[in-house]
């Protein structure tokens, strides 16, 4: 496409399941690609938090590629929810089977990307001292790959070992006669916590919001369960591109206060015993939007937390408040609440025993010392944004994406930032990404660069920018769709409020996968409505915007 031989046609960042489709797809539409991938090895999010017990909380038929039958019907996947270790060896599997590995260089991070307006090219700085120029970039950096360490007084003085769940070691360490503590209670804590019980002389969880955790019911596959799935993978993903979560789940619409309290139970029980991600929020059509509904589900589990921890002030120590169920990603554990009934594992209640601070023995909390051989900072990440705000953008006039951003990310259909020509975000904020299947709105958003760029390059068009004004209303469709949920009442790291200082404004958007697939297609047959192209250096006006757009605004139907 460049006519430079000196330009690449695309840099891809980072090599996980959007930056390995990326490569595949534009390379395949006959562009140049270089991809960078700061690990030296195959899996992104994956490779990184490869922690005890790490596993994907959605069933591996949807957690997986789609663009491929043949991919599909030669891997053996060998439980309903993989591990990690099990991810990692699929995208590898991917890698060598479509040749992608030629196009990446591991070991090198994008440290900065600089727009030079009189070329229309990505001027990229990378991690080995080496600049090159793009027409395009497309940071497939994933939502959840710069960890968040806690913000606790004296981590750096602590003796022992101490580790992040978003930066494992690959050298696995030893558990076996070790006092373990482990901060954080979201689903890396979890899957921690239920692993590593009875495996270690002694676990110390520090909570410091519980959370709730329903069964996921997960076992080895069997052969023929493997041939059931295969013979039914067309309609499963069909019906997936088209549902609210991108998977293939029928969300009803009755609610759950017109059910009798024997219905209710039913549904319920049955949610608890075929459990998965979504099943408490197919039970009925307002749990996520009506707080008596939600109410209903959140007590009905905190009873059954009751029922399983013996010990009472336990038990209430695990009971979740203060947040609609659903509005944090729920966990999935078999055995998570169980594991409180052992000797061997204690909780530690952080809003009535705070941690004062990490001494080199251990976690001085108010009530004293726990001596601690390991400490495991499950914390999160500074999700959504943080992998692009840690590169050090600049696009027209020099302008920092950081400061763009500085009072919240702003897109349009999370697909690009304005003010940032061809810079492409894959699954970026403000597109449906951690509230729908990621693997399938990878897919989507990779499908749509590619197909946009082909345009480009049919069209003689050098530049793609989001209008101002699309972004805007996008980003207010966004957050009225938001207003129609639950999900602003969590402070959760949908909405930045787990990292102290970043601004608070909900970032996916919640229209449901369906409905933005078709908002994002039917863009795209207009002529990129919303988007400005232009030949050289010269703006055209926008494709259009606006007025639809604000007509759109109801598209959603109810929020999920
Ligand atoms: P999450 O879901 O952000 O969970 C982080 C946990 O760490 C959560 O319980 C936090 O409590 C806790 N936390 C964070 N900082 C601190 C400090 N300073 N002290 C004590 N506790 C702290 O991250 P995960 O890695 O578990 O999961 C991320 C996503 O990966 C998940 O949603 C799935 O999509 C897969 P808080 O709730 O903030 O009070």
């Amino acid at each position: 496409m460049s006519q430079d031989p000196k330009v690449i046609d695309a840099v891809v960042v980072g090599a996980g399941f959007a930056g390995l489709y990326a490569i595949k797809r534009l390379r395949d539409a006959g562009f140049s690609v270089q991809a960078f991938e700061a690990g030296d090895g195959i899996g992104g999010t994956w490779y990184w938090n490869h922690y005890p017990g790490a596993r994907v909380d959605l069933e591996c038929w949807d957690y997986s590629y789609s663009f491929s039958p043949e991919l599909q019907d030669e891997w053996e996947w060998s439980h309903r929810y993989p591990t990690a270790q099990e991810l990692m060896a699929y995208l590898e599997h991917v890698a060598d089977r479509f040749r992608l590995r030629e196009q990446i260089q591991f070991n090198t991070r994008v440290d900065a990307a600089e727009f030079i307006e009189a070329e229309n090219v990505w001027l990229v700085r990378t991690s080995d001292g080496k600049t090159l120029k793009t027409r395009f970039l497309v940071p497939a950096t994933g939502g959840l790959s710069v960890p968040k360490p806690p913000e606790i007084p004296g981590i750096e003085t602590f003796k022992g070992e101490a580790y992040h769940t978003g930066r494992w070691p690959r050298k696995e360490p030893t558990y076996e006669g070790k006092r373990i503590g482990v901060i954080g209670t979201g689903s890396s804590g979890v899957q921690v916590i239920h692993t590593l019980a009875g495996k270690c002389k002694h676990l110390t969880v520090f909570q410091r919001t519980a959370v709730f955790v329903v069964p996921c019911k997960n076992h080895p596959l069997t052969p023929e369960m493997r041939q059931r799935a295969r013979a039914t993978y067309a309609e499963r993903r069909a019906l997936s591109r088209i549902t609210r979560f991108g998977i293939p789940a029928a969300m009803p619409n009755d609610s759950a206060l017109d059910a009798t309290p024997e219905e209710r139970k039913a549904k319920f029980e049955n949610a608890w015993i075929n459990s998965q991600l979504l099943g408490f929020r197919q039970c009925f059509g307002d749990i996520l939007s009506n707080t008596e509904a939600n109410e209903l589900v959140a007590e009905f589990i905190r009873d059954k937390i009751r029922e399983t921890v013996k010990d009472p002030e336990t038990a209430k120590k695990l009971l979740p408040y203060g947040f609609p169920f659903g509005t944090k990603r729920p966990c999935l554990s078999d055995t998570y609440y169980s594991v409180y009934n052992r000797d061997d594992v204690s909780l530690v209640d952080l809003k009535s025993t705070p941690i004062v601070r990490v001494v080199p023995e251990g976690i001085e909390t108010t009530e004293g010392l726990i001596e601690l051989d390991m400490l495991i900072f499950a914390t999160g990440y500074d999700a959504l944004t943080g992998a692009l705000t840690h590169i050090d953008v600049h696009g027209i006039g020099g302008r920092k994406l950081n400061d763009k951003w500085a009072e919240g990310a702003k897109t349009y259909l999370g697909l690009m930032t304005a003010g940032f020509p061809n810079l492409f975000t894959v699954t970026g904020p403000g597109s449906p990404g951690p509230l729908a299947n990621m693997s399938m709105s990878i897919e989507q958003h990779v499908d749509w660069i590619a197909d946009c760029m082909v345009y480009l390059r049919a069209h003689g068009i050098d530049r793609i920018d989001a209008d101002k004004a699309s972004e805007e209303a996008w980003m207010q469709h966004v957050q009225e769709v938001v207003s129609r949920t639950l999900y602003d009442k969590a402070q959760s790291w949908y909405r930045g409020a787990n990292v102290p200082g970043k601004p608070q404004i909900f970032l996916p958007y919640l229209g449901g996968h369906g409905n933005y697939r078709k908002k994002c297609n039917d863009v795209a047959e207009a002529g990129y409505e919303g988007f400005v192209l232009a030949r050289g250096k010269t703006a055209a006006a926008p494709a259009r915007g606006e007025a639809s757009l604000m007509a759109d605004a109801g598209l959603a139907g109810g929020g999920v």
